[in-house]
């Protein structure tokens, strides 16, 4: 018996020092960044899926060869639009939440050297749960398809 419980106890104990596979409940999709020109804030966007049972956050990101990241809301409002530094935006369990053009952005300060079309950027997306989550962001000047993507992949949703 004390020999069960003491094997039940050292399996439950390899299980929760079993390395979190933050990218498998947060997954990342047609993340793109826009060319920047020197001394010129860009923008990055994506769509995150929190695959998780429970909500998460996106709390900060960081880059190299990029100063400052801070996510940003863009509003309309009375046909002005306007954007403002915001401190998280919420994931909500098995759901989505997609950073756009006229929405949450991404906004990077500080890019040396700037980003040509046809460059990708690695970035860290720091999540309250998941932790730090390393994607692949291709700089282009639409969000069409980066070619190694593969063709004909569709979006599942527009980020608007
Ligand atoms: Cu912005």
């Amino acid at each position: 018996m004390t020999l069960r419980r003491l094997a039940a106890t050292l399996l439950l104990g390899a299980l929760a020092a079993a390395p979190a596979h933050a990218g498998s409940i947060i997954e990342v999709m047609h993340p793109w960044a826009r060319p920047t020109i020197p001394n010129r804030p860009g923008v990055a966007y994506f769509g995150i899926h929190n695959h998780g049972a429970t909500a998460d956050r996106l709390i900060g990101a960081r880059a190299a060869g990029v100063g400052k990241i801070e996510l940003h809301q863009a509003t309309q409002t009375d046909g002005i639009m306007s954007m403002a530094p915001v401190d998280a935006l919420e994931i909500p369990a098995g759901g989505m939440a997609h950073l756009g053009p006229g929405g949450f952005h991404l906004m990077m300060f500080g890019i040396d050297p700037p980003l040509k079309a046809g460059d990708t950027l690695e970035m860290i997306l720091i999540f309250e749960s998941a932790g730090e989550v390393a994607i692949t962001v291709p700089v282009s000047k639409t969000m069409g398809e980066p070619k190694h993507h593969g063709e004909g992949h569709q979006h599942g949703a527009t980020g608007n």
